[in-house]
């Protein structure tokens, strides 16, 4: 790192140079993050109903799904440092550079369905290195990021390696800069946020946990996105996060790609826990870009009584 003097509002690219980012992840991530400016401002300015299209999962798309994918891809596509990406938006892996270091999967829009009613959502990033995607396993993503649009827009993002997790804001001039450093879960959860309740009808497990929390006087805060419920966890200190299957989604709703894969890398990377019920989903091999899982993270003890209270050992 050169000597030059640590400014008073230390930037991404800062901050990736002191941690001894390689230079073309640095590259990569401050690129994402370009992207994300510009779908900040469709937030802003864009059109916010249904595109008339639907994704590789048959949902129904709305025009930020399509832009905001759109806008991600302009980005990997111009650095060339990526080989291939897999988007929720794409029915399939998109080839991009053959020599490209990286191979990146990412939900652009997460909770894109929320939009219309100005809920917090966010865009979630993975990067591996090389060209698979397919075959690699979520503990070997080399960084993980996800951008909060909320009533501040801010950036997450880990190295892994004991490097840290660390939260940055968009401020006036368009640059995220660093806001918290070393971001930590503690063991004990004080909220709780259950995703796919609905599965709660015909999992008595899963709706016996939910009446533990509830009888303990956890706090609840659940939004229906994961970015923010995730967030949640990782700005307060504490929490369990957890979408569990049900009649209809067996597996769990979240996608492992693009969804449970990097929020596991960066929670685990915190101090927390993730887990599928058996496994930490950092091991989970990628299968397919549309695999599912089951998906609880956040406090380590907590995590570990909800696999014991699901029932399934892990
Ligand atoms: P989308 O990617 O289709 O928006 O679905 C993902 C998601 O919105 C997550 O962000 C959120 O945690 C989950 O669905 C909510 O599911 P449910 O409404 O069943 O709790």
């Amino acid at each position: 790192m050169s000597n030059c003097p640590t400014p008073s509002k230390v930037s991404l690219n800062f901050h990736l140079r002191k941690a001894n980012a390689p230079d073309h992840l640095r590259h990569l991530v401050v690129d994402i993050a370009r992207a994300a400016k510009y779908i900040v401002r469709e937030l802003w300015h864009g059109k916010l109903g249904k595109a008339g299209t639907s994704n590789q999962f048959d949902e129904d798309q709305v025009e930020m799904d399509v832009l905001s994918n759109q806008i991600l891809e302009q980005h990997l596509c111009e650095n060339e440092l990526v080989s291939c990406f897999a988007s929720e938006e794409e029915g399939e892996i998109v080839e991009l550079n053959p020599d490209g270091p990286y191979a990146v999967v990412f939900d652009p829009l997460d909770g894109s369905s929320l939009v219309d009613k100005n809920f917090a959502i966010g865009t979630i990033v993975g990067i591996y290195e090389g060209k698979e995607i397919i075959g690699k396993k979520p503990r070997e993503q080399v960084a993980a990021l996800y951008i909060l649009y909320g009533p501040r827009t801010t950036l997450t993002y880990s190295l892994g390696n004991g490097k840290g997790v660390h939260e940055f804001v968009l401020n006036d001039v368009g640059e995220f800069v660093l806001d918290r450093e070393f971001l930590g879960i503690g063991d004990e959860a004080k909220t709780y946020s259950p995703g796919n309740i609905s599965a709660a009808s015909e999992n008595k497990p899963y709706r016996d946990l939910i009446m533990k929390w509830i009888d303990e006087k956890k706090t609840l805060r659940y939004s229906g996105c994961m970015v923010p419920d995730v967030h949640h966890i990782l700005s307060k200190g504490n929490g369990i996060f957890c979408n569990i299957g049900g009649a209809k989604y067996p597996n769990g709703k979240l996608r492992l790609a693009f969804e449970c894969g990097p929020f596991a890398f960066l929670v685990e990377e915190a101090g927390g826990v993730s887990s599928d019920g058996k496994q930490s989903i950092l091991d989970i091999p990628l299968e397919a870009v549309d695999q599912r899982t089951q998906f609880i993270v956040g406090s380590k003890n907590e995590v570990e009584r909800t696999v014991r209270g699901l029932g399934v050992s892990k």
